[in-house]
């Protein structure tokens, strides 16, 4: 366990954006952010009580010679209700970059220390105010790209992860401790494991919650990373178009002729708070045989990096062999086929051409033209990469686990897993415990009661200077 240090120095950093604003902050934490802001604050009120979460006006001087610097509102708040659970300091001063800096160069000069990356964050998790999962949440929260992913940032910042973790340890601490009655009394070893409760309840409270978070790590990704999604087809179906239509926006060059698009091009939508990377392609189509080969291990390799396909038809023209090369260079990717141009041919006889087809397929129909059919589209992704729309989203769907602790979870679940067939193989109690206990390891390390130094540096090095 790592532990704040009793003299951490007082840090200090620049807490807004670069650049020109209306305000900037200079935000100090540490025992000693109190006597350096009496150095070079003068407060209106000469007899100023420097109150706990109080406004005070006043200005920013040159310690040494008392000339002003900026006009400015200073606030004190008192250990331990702060962010970092220090005593904590905030200037407010003019938004100038030289401004904001020269203050800066004040405080350090007057005692305090450049805070690191992430070292204010890093001290209210050291000062326990917050656990591992939370500070993590703080990147997520600073990052969002879409305002579901900002939500799930929220509801883990506000503890929602760090609640059900509780609960399955809690739930593996009960068991230990009848493991450990079941080591003291032999006697009662049989009626403790063979209770027909023990390993249902192991299911119950241990590796039911833990598949759900494994899953709820799975869809919460989704929001906050995103996914890609590649438009694949011959030249011509009118992927640029498709592009265009999803962004709302004449972003690709769209003519009639074929081979219009050269190279892939790339932009950012979001799809129901999917943030969504976009990627239009040239069309692949064999005007030689070495062409074809090359265009269809481009499909290909498009395919892998993609999350989701979404392969193109004009429906205009009949069902070509390179429509069926496109689609068998993918098979086993999820994909969507969209008919397009279906404004030319609306005649649904053409639409069950393709379903059969591609039997098994999500189709949709669409006009890249009139844009008839794109928000099912836009349905039909958001189904395929987050899954069926979710009905009234239940508690574990406001906790996004990161790769991290998706990770530790899957690991934890095998050892509870291991656990439980134990259980059914009257495996002897000590032997369980190791399980069971190797799993409250793994939970302490989510949390961050026994995360390693340099996993705490990874961590905190996402963050900006100044948060
Ligand atoms: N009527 C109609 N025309 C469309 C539709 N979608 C695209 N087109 C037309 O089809 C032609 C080709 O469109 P693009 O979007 O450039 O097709 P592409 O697949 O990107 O073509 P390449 O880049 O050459 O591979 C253009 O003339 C578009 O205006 C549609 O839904 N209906
Ligand atoms: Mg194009």
């Amino acid at each position: 366990m790592t532990t704040p240090e009793p003299f951490a120095p007082t840090i200090a950093a620049i807490a807004t954006p670069p650049g020109q604003g209306g305000i900037a902050i200079v935000r100090l934490s540490g025992a000693a952010s109190l006597p350096i802001l009496k150095k070079l604050f003068r407060p209106r009120q000469p007899a100023c009580p420097f109150e706990s979460h109080r406004l005070y006006y006043g200005w920013v001087v040159q310690p040494a010679t008392g000339t002003a610097v900026d006009e400015v509102l200073a606030v004190v708040m008192r250990a331990p209700r702060t962010y970092t659970r220090e005593d904590v300091v905030e200037i407010h001063c003019h938004g100038g970059p030289l401004v904001v800096r020269e203050i800066l160069t004040l405080v350090l000069a007057a005692g305090a220390v450049p805070a690191a990356a992430g070292e204010f964050t890093r001290r209210a998790f050291l000062g326990g105010r917050i656990d591992l999962t939370q500070a993590e949440a703080v990147v997520e929260m600073l990052t969002a790209r879409t305002s579901a992913g900002l939500r799930l940032a929220a509801a883990q910042l506000g503890g929602g992860l760090q609640a059900r973790l509780a609960e399955v340890r809690e739930a593996l601490l009960d068991i230990r401790a009848l493991l450990e009655v079941a080591i003291d009394f032999p006697d009662e070893e049989a009626d403790i494991l063979d209770g027909p409760g023990l390993r249902a309840r192991l299911t119950r409270t241990a590796i039911e919650p833990l598949r759900e978070l494994i899953a709820a790590a799975d869809h919460g990704r989704i929001f906050q990373e995103g996914v890609s999604v590649v438009i694949l087809g011959r030249p011509n179906v009118g992927k640029s178009s498709l592009l265009n239509a999803l962004l709302r926006e004449e972003r690709a060059i769209v003519t009639a002729t074929p081979g219009t698009t050269r190279d892939t091009i790339e932009e950012y939508i979001a799809i129901q708070g999917v943030p969504v990377r976009l990627v239009d392609t040239a069309g692949i189509r064999a005007t030689s045989e070495a062409v074809e080969e090359l265009g269809i291990q481009r499909a290909r390799r498009k395919a892998e990096e993609a999350d989701l396909v979404l392969l193109l038809f004009d429906l205009s023209q009949p069902l070509a062999a390179e429509d069926r090369e496109l689609y068998a260079a993918i098979l086993g990717r999820p994909v969507i086929l969209v008919a397009n141009k279906h404004d030319l041919i609306p005649d649904p006889a053409r639409l069950g051409d393709l379903a059969q087809a591609f039997p098994g397929e999500a189709l949709v129909p669409l006009s890249a033209k009139t844009l008839a059919g794109l928000a099912d589209l836009e349905e039909a992704i958001y189904t395929k990469v987050a899954g069926a729309p979710a009905e009234p989203p239940g508690p574990v769907h406001w906790c996004a686990p990161n790769a991290r602790h998706r990770a530790a979870l899957v690991k934890t679940l095998a050892c509870v897993e291991q656990a439980g067939q134990g259980l059914s193989t009257a495996l002897a109690p000590d032997l369980l415990a190791v399980d069971v206990q190797e799993g409250l390891d793994l939970l302490a390390e989510i949390v961050g009661q026994t995360t390693t130094e340099d996993v705490l540096d990874r961590i905190f090095s996402r963050f900006c200077i100044g948060k």
